[in-house]
């Protein structure tokens, strides 16, 4: 009895939870249907307007058979009424119609919008959504949707926690990694439009022959897909590679210099989208080494680029002496360029004022150029979160600067119409958003299975930026492991409780950049060396002392910061009192006692926070430990061993935090608070031997 009632569960439980494949990640979120599914189909489609044989029409009509597309289709190219839209924008809007009975209607201006399209129509289907009766218009919020890859020639890659860079410049032409192609596939299922190729801290060999002559491959294999290929490139090019003696963007030959290489670029590339540009900006050249504006520099190169339709991204990360408060630069040494850039040029401007921390207020520049073009940049890659070690999806941080009001103008004046292009379609209608991307060799492609999420969710938001970061977190699971109910349910919830948890176990109540040495991983607020740039220490953030801890940035007594934000939020932020928790010590010095919005005091505060964090990571462990059945054993247990890493490292941030702010003020840990499990001269003397490109594994992570 006991034997059949055995055998009974077991049946039942075979029938819910069918022995799941190990996976890899490899497929991404495109995981081709199972075997049974992938038949090769009989295909009813029509095409009108549009030759089937069009490189972009050949890739749609594979995506439909492999995603097992079995109804009819009809694509159909429209003709658009003359846009207003300049170059580099192509129209991509498209809409769907499916019939009660499936048949497909899919109509566009482009053939980009119908590939566009037939991935919509697939990700219903991949969702187990009906794809009965869809009824839709949809076009991208952004013009340009830009992955920036940080990546070197020498095949690393500046702040990747994914292996080493997919581009293997020295196989090229000779071996073709099939991966490029599958690259540009994913981006374009999610409507990523643009690549930039190299690291922002550019080699001037990027722009050498032999280097472009590689950048062609990878753009002709992006372009049927709608990926443009872009280059980041060092100002002082016509000196280094060029052999001139200078980079002055007035001299003559300099000028000169770049008109050709735009003509030798565009010759190989004739849809070449354009530069992304790092100048004067942590040592590295630019116009302001002759005297000349980062407007002189921006516009010759966009000079060199308008004959081919070529845009300028110019980044507005930049910070000089230390003795000025860091997150006030950008503002200082832009907002009177307002209106002096091209209109093929673009300020590309970080979501913060500092650098990608967990929370930082919007980026002041945002609102504060009316006349000038914007767009902002996030980093998708987690340099300062947890690297591929840690579960942290993204997409909540992003929405919470896209939807911040900057108060900079009369109607809706959030960062989001600012930067896609809602004012500045009254200047010249460029608008973009860029992430600098998470994407490595690593055969699941981001180094966590979840950090793919990232990646999906950086571009559906680029598409839609109504889409709520739950509707993203649930699409992108179905795709990616389960369309389970349960399953998605708890997964998402999971996905959406990271962003809050880590900042409670790294930096809490608005501190900020205390980080590790160079690698930027793990807790070290004490760390300084003789002799380094003050701002690159987290002593210049959190002010640490006996009385109390944080930047004061008001105008009363501090460096001013507030006032670079417009009223109310000036006003707000400027006032101790009515300063939110969550950017106290962004803003303020707060003493060690000072009562807080929450009722605690600031020590007991911080107390709460890292132990709440530490508990939310503890959490994770155990909500993914239930998730077990819907997993795969491979993709189950890489997730649950990275979880593991996350939970020590809350411990760690709470340790050593606390600690070592204990010693300031000596106060003791509130009771009903768990007591450290390490020692600070330990945490202190702990060192990872991290590079710039490094993410510890758990071997190093012994303390
Ligand atoms: C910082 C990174 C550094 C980048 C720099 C940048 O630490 O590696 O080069 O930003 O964005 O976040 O230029």
């Amino acid at each position: 009895m006991v034997k059949k009632k055995f055998l009974v569960l077991c049946l039942f439980c075979l029938m819910d939870f069918p022995l799941l494949q190990a996976e890899d990640g490899s497929k991404l979120w495109l995981r081709t249907p199972s075997a049974n599914q992938c038949e090769p189909l009989e295909m009813d489609v029509v095409c009108k307007g549009v030759d089937k044989n069009h490189p972009t029409m050949k890739i749609a009509m594979r995506e439909l058979q492999e995603g097992g597309w079995s109804q009819r289709i009809e694509y159909k190219l429209v003709k658009r009424k003359s846009s207003k839209a300049k170059p580099p924008a192509v129209d991509e809007e498209y809409s769907i119609y499916t019939d009660a009975d499936g048949k497909a209607l899919l109509t566009s201006a482009s053939t980009q919008g119908l590939l566009y399209a037939t991935y919509d129509l697939l990700r219903h289907k991949a969702c187990g959504e009906p794809v009965e009766c869809i009824n839709k218009v949809e076009k991208p919020t952004y013009a340009l949707r830009v992955l920036n890859h940080w990546d070197n020639l020498n095949g690393t890659i500046e702040r990747g926690y994914a292996g080493n860079s997919l581009w293997k410049w020295e196989e090229m032409p000779q071996t073709i990694s099939p991966r490029y192609e599958q690259y540009a596939r994913a981006c374009a299922s999610v409507g990523i439009n643009a690549s930039v190729l190299n690291n922002v801290n550019a080699s001037p060999e990027m722009l050498a022959t032999a280097y472009l002559q590689k950048v062609k491959i990878l753009a002709d294999i992006f372009r049927p897909y709608g990926v443009k290929v872009y280059l980041c490139v060092n100002f002082a090019s016509p000196k280094e590679l060029g052999k001139l003696p200078t980079a002055d963007p007035m001299d003559e030959k300099v000028i000169a210099w770049w008109q050709d290489k735009a003509k030798e670029i565009y010759q190989l590339v004739p849809d070449f989208g354009g530069f992304l540009v790092k100048a004067n900006s942590e040592g590295k050249p630019g116009p302001c080494d002759y005297g000349r504006t980062h407007v002189d520099g921006a516009n010759m190169l966009a000079d060199a680029l308008r004959p081919y339709g070529g845009i300028v991204m110019w980044r507005s990360f930049v910070y000089k002496a230390a003795s000025e408060d860091r997150a006030m630069q950008a503002l200082l040494e832009f907002e009177s360029l307002d209106g002096r850039f091209r209109d093929n040029v673009i300020l590309q401007i970080k979501n913060g004022p500092v650098d990608f921390q967990p929370r930082e207020p919007f980026n002041p520049l945002f609102g504060r150029m009316p006349h000038t073009q914007q767009m902002v940049e996030f980093q998708i890659t987690q340099e300062y979160l947890g690297a591929s070690n840690h579960l942290f999806y993204q997409a909540p941080l992003w929405k919470e600067c896209l939807d911040a009001n900057t108060y900079c103008r009369q109607s809706d004046s959030s960062v989001k119409p600012t930067v896609a292009g809602i004012t500045a379609q009254r200047l010249h209608g460029l608008s973009a958003i860029a992430g600098v991307a998470n994407i490595g060799d690593d055969i699941n492609w981001c180094g966590h299975h979840f950090a793919q999420a990232n990646w999906y969710a950086f571009g559906r938001l680029a598409w839609n930026e109504q889409l709520t970061s739950e509707e993203i977190a649930k699409e992108w699971l179905k795709q990616t492991f389960t369309d389970n109910t349960d399953f998605v349910k708890s997964a998402s919830q999971l996905m959406l409780d990271t962003r809050e948890a880590l900042v409670n176990y790294m930096m809490p109540i608005g501190l900020h950049h205390i980080f590790a040495e160079v690698h930027h991983y793990g807790p070290a607020p004490w760390y300084t060396e003789k002799g380094m740039r003050a701002d690159w220490s987290p002593l210049y953030y959190h002010r640490s002392d006996s009385l109390g801890i944080g930047f004061d940035r008001t105008v009363a007594t501090g460096s001013g910061g507030t006032a670079q934000y417009a009223s109310p939020l000036f006003d707000m932020w400027e006032n101790r009192a009515t300063c939110p928790d969550e950017y106290l010590l962004w803003f303020h010095r707060v003493g060690w006692n000072e009562k807080l919005h929450s009722g605690r005091t600031l020590w007991h505060e911080l107390c709460h926070r890292y132990q709440t964090g530490l508990e939310q990571a503890r959490g994770f462990q155990k909500r993914w430990d239930a998730l077990q059945p819907y997993v795969d054993k491979e993709r189950f247990e890489h997730v649950q061993h990275k979880l593991k890493i996350q939970t020590h490292d809350a411990q760690w941030w709470k340790d050593a935090c606390l600690l070592y702010f204990q010693t300031f003020h000596h106060l003791p840990f509130p009771s009903d608070y768990e007591r450290p499990v390490y020692d600070l001269e330990q945490l202190m003397n702990f060192h990872i031997g991290l590079s710039l490109h490094g993410c510890p594994t758990r071997q190093q992570l012994r303390l």
